[in-house]
């Protein structure tokens, strides 16, 4: 029996951080190795478009997404890698899917609430943009989305349009199901009220970011009041962001943690943390792959995913009854 698919992608709109590998990046390379899934993991380039880019260093930051999965585990013998843009049938299937989403669902969407706030003029794409990760997801057939908490809303609106379409025209598509990562929701350093976010690259952790302003990022950063390291969300935010991040970084649990630094206050527990996070990104600092090697696994990927997007239009078109 074939196994299930699964989808999921970074938008290569600058430098990746901890929130997209320990949301996200992480916990693809768990569910790749579990060996349960067929993986499909994508360089959401389209969607990148929808931010200010400088069109000279767009090459590099596709290559740089695809030396990150590569450096974090993800395997192209196991996984298939491609960008979005070298398969058209997304777009094609993103505009049929307008066609059935309401205006409403989208104006709603936190993302778009945030990102044009404060703004004189917010293009179009920044509004539309679920729509075509709705089209990524569906295209395949995907039956599971492991994505950090900020997605879920728009994965609810691509379960939204495939049970419309097939309410409409016939049984085309699966409704994807979201898997989350323990630390779903990483929050910024500097206000651990706000996600780390790469709109904000102060607040983030780079992948990249050398020893001495990691070491310096997390020695700054925000704890609470009192000296007890503990994990209580609402009264210690930014204790309990560095302890989640300490754990998904270690492996130690949380509550192991509580006890190691029982009376020892915030210093030694910031310092170990430092020294964690040094030791763990080291693979994202040292790898080295050839542009010449990460172009081909796209070429690979892109060739694979095209066969299954092209079959899947077909399919699409017929039940719309644009095939004569
Ligand atoms: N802070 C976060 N905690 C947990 N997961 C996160 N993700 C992003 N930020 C966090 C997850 O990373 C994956 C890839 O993200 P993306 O490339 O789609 O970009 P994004 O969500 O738009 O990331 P940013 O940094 O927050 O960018 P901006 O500032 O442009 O909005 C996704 O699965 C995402 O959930």
């Amino acid at each position: 029996m074939s196994k299930p698919i699964l989808i999921s992608g970074t938008q290569p709109d600058g430098r990746l951080h901890l929130g997209n590998y320990l949301g996200a990046i992480k916990n693809w390379v768990e569910l790749q190795n579990s060996e349960k899934y067929e993986c499909y993991f994508i360089i959401v380039d389209y969607h990148s478009l929808t931010v200010d880019f400088n069109p000279t260093e767009k090459k590099e930051e596709v290559l740089g997404v695809v030396r990150a999965y590569l450096a974090a585990g993800i395997d192209p013998k196991k996984s298939k890698i491609f960008v979005q843009s070298r398969i058209p049938e997304c777009t094609e299937l993103a505009w049929i899917l307008n066609t059935i989403t309401p205006l409403g669902e989208l104006e709603r969407m936190t993302q778009f609430k945030e990102k044009s706030e404060n703004k004189e003029s917010v293009n179009t794409g920044l509004l539309t943009y679920p729509i075509l990760m709705a089209a990524d997801i569906l295209l395949y057939d995907a039956r599971f989305v492991p994505v950090g908490e900020d997605q879920l809303q728009h994965l609810e609106l691509t379960r939204t349009l495939a049970r419309k379409f097939n309410n409409k025209f016939g049984k085309t598509f699966i409704e994807p199901r979201a898997i989350l990562s323990k630390a779903s929701r990483v929050m910024s350093l500097d206000n651990p009220s706000k996600k780390m976010s790469k709109s904000h690259p102060e607040t983030c952790l780079f992948l990249d970011d050398p020893p001495k302003d990691i070491e310096f990022k997390i020695k700054r950063a925000v704890t609470d009041s009192g000296s007890e390291v503990k994990f209580d969300l609402e009264k210690k935010p930014g204790v309990s962001n560095l302890l989640l991040i300490y754990e998904a970084l270690s492996g130690i649990t949380i509550p192991k943690l509580e006890k190691k630094y029982a009376g020892k206050g915030y210093g030694q527990f910031k310092s170990n943390l430092a020294e964690v996070a040094i030791k763990t990104l080291a693979t994202f600092r040292e790898s080295k792959f050839s542009d010449k090697k990460l172009k081909s696994i796209l070429t690979n990927g892109a060739e694979k995913a095209k066969k299954i997007a092209s079959s899947k239009m077909q399919v699409i078109k017929n039940r719309l009854g644009l095939r004569v």
